[in-house]
């Protein structure tokens, strides 16, 4: 964080803008196997309230760009954490859907295997992990389960499966909550794809995907609420 704002205070721009700079350059591939972890902990950058103009206008701009999803996460976030009435105008848009759930002991399961979500909707997913043993969760492309869930026991215990938290190098991996250790919590955020389908998600600790996992099901878009326009 202290170089981060250091890098900031170089180019004279804020922290948040030159994170969301450099999370723009991130490609899908090092968000889903490196940075996710680096770019949750920097939600610790604090915005000025009022939030300026050149701010506002880059955050609204960022979280409505799903080409570059590191920065579009990032902006979503920071929107997030502002206090309600802070928000820039134009901001209801990125409402975050909040699914909580938690893993079930001595189960190998979750305790939601299902729940709906508009397409496009900005999605954050918590899960407490009272069990003995370390769980993950992916979400999946459609009828992705059993190949990722496989990739995932290929890797078996090992170092390497470990240090890159189970997560099989693969397109269809469409977004990633590290290892939660036991009594621990994790959390992932992600934008609900633009395309209706049944998503699986699924814990891909060696031994685990057979019966420990769900199903996110996105459906047609909301209809945009409060625009006079249409
Ligand atoms: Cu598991």
């Amino acid at each position: 964080m202290a170089a981060l704002e250091a890098f900031a205070a170089g180019q004279g721009t804020h922290p948040l803008l030159a994170l969301m700079a450099r999370a723009r350059q991130l490609p899908m591939r090092d968000l889903r196997l490196r940075h996710y972890i680096p770019l949750a902990a920097s939600l610790g950058v604090r915005l000025p309230n009022p939030v300026p103009q050149e701010i506002a206008s880059a955050l609204l701009g960022a979280a409505a760009d799903a080409g570059a999803p590191a920065a579009q996460i990032l902006a979503i976030r920071a929107i997030d954490a502002m206090p309600e009435a802070a928000r820039p105008e134009g901001s209801a848009r990125f409402a975050v859907r909040r699914v909580a759930m938690a893993t079930v002991p001595s189960r190998m399961a979750y305790d939601t295997t299902e729940f709906s979500v508009a397409a496009g909707t900005p999605v954050c997913i918590t899960m407490s992990n009272p069990d003995t043993l370390q769980h993950n969760l992916l979400v999946v492309a459609p009828r992705a389960l059993s190949e990722i869930g496989i990739a995932g026991d290929k890797m078996g215990e090992t170092a390497a499966g470990k240090a890159c938290h189970f997560t099989p190098d693969s397109p269809k991996v469409l977004a990633v909550m590290g290892l939660v250790d036991p009594g621990a919590s994790g959390e992932v955020w992600f934008v609900a794809p633009a395309k209706p389908a049944t998503y699986p998600y699924v814990c891909t600790y060696p031994g685990h995907w057979r019966t420990m996992n769900g199903k996110m099901k996105v459906t047609a878009p909301a209809t945009p609420q409060g625009d006079s326009t249409t």
